[in-house]
């Protein structure tokens, strides 16, 4: 099973606004997950902005950019305690995408001296959460800190579902690129841009079910609806190009 060469560039350009394998996890392998996750409570970290809180287990690159050295000391600290299912996890949906992708290589990046990357994020957005209007590009987020995944042709996101909300809790994936010109929208000290920057474009919006995984170009806007009941539960992770012909991929969160 794979997708179309023609899928791949459709994601990239947003086409596709967000490739979907519905119910592509066995309903034991996210309940045997968020069994393990509970065992892991402690080590969640909740990361407070004036205007979002993020909730996650794991480490995610994007609050380290200044200093790269303390998110891969976070890394190493908290693989001891990752339980084995989501090392599975992260392995089967590599390789899903590898197949979906047509990609020969999609491993963890690793970084010369500092070390391996965080493979996988999970997030939990409980009842009332969402996650503000805002795009992910690497690239220019950690510009100048000579770290590899700055180098990467394309970014795109990938995210399974391990636990639905009851309701609310969509990504909205709005049909605009970020441009160096829309910094003017971003707020100090508020996560992500102002809803002006997507004023007047379409937008696509995906309610993710438990065991579903899908892909999307995180460099166009999106954001997360209120979550309404259970808490919704992600793994999601990061990946880009790292060859010319488009075959070769490193992983990271
Ligand atoms: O959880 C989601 O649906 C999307 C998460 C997100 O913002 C991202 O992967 O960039």
């Amino acid at each position: 099973m794979s997708v179309e060469p023609r899928w791949f560039e459709d994601i990239i350009s947003a086409r596709t606004p967000v490739l979907v394998f519905r119910d592509f996890l066995p309903p034991v392998m996210s309940q045997d997950l968020i069994r393990d996750l509970e065992l892991c409570a402690e080590s969640i970290r909740v990361s407070s902005y004036l205007n979002a809180t993020l909730t996650t287990l794991g480490p995610y690159l994007a609050k380290y950019v200044s200093c790269p050295g303390e998110y891969f000391r976070q890394v190493s600290d908290i693989q001891p305690v990752l339980p084995q299912s989501l090392t599975n996890m992260e392995c089967t949906v590599y390789q899903l995408v590898m197949q979906w992708l047509q990609l020969e290589a999609l491993n963890i990046a690793l970084e010369p001296v500092l070390g391996e990357y965080s493979g996988s994020v999970v997030r939990f957005h409980a009842n009332g959460i969402a996650n503000p209007l805002h795009n992910d590009n690497i690239s220019r987020d950690a510009a100048g800190t000579g770290l590899i995944v700055t180098q990467v042709t394309q970014q795109l996101s990938c995210v399974v579902c391990l636990q639905a909300c009851t309701s609310g809790g969509a990504l909205r994936i709005f049909n605009k690129r970020w441009g160096l010109e829309d910094e003017q929208f971003k707020v100090e000290f508020q996560l992500g841009y102002a809803d002006e920057v997507v004023d007047g474009y379409e937008f696509c919006e995906f309610s993710p079910q438990r065991g579903d995984v899908y892909i999307f170009n995180p460099n166009f806007y999106h954001e997360i609806d209120h979550v309404v009941g259970t808490t919704r539960i992600t793994m999601g992770f990061f990946f880009g190009l790292t060859d010319p012909k488009g075959k070769e991929a490193i992983a990271w969160s």
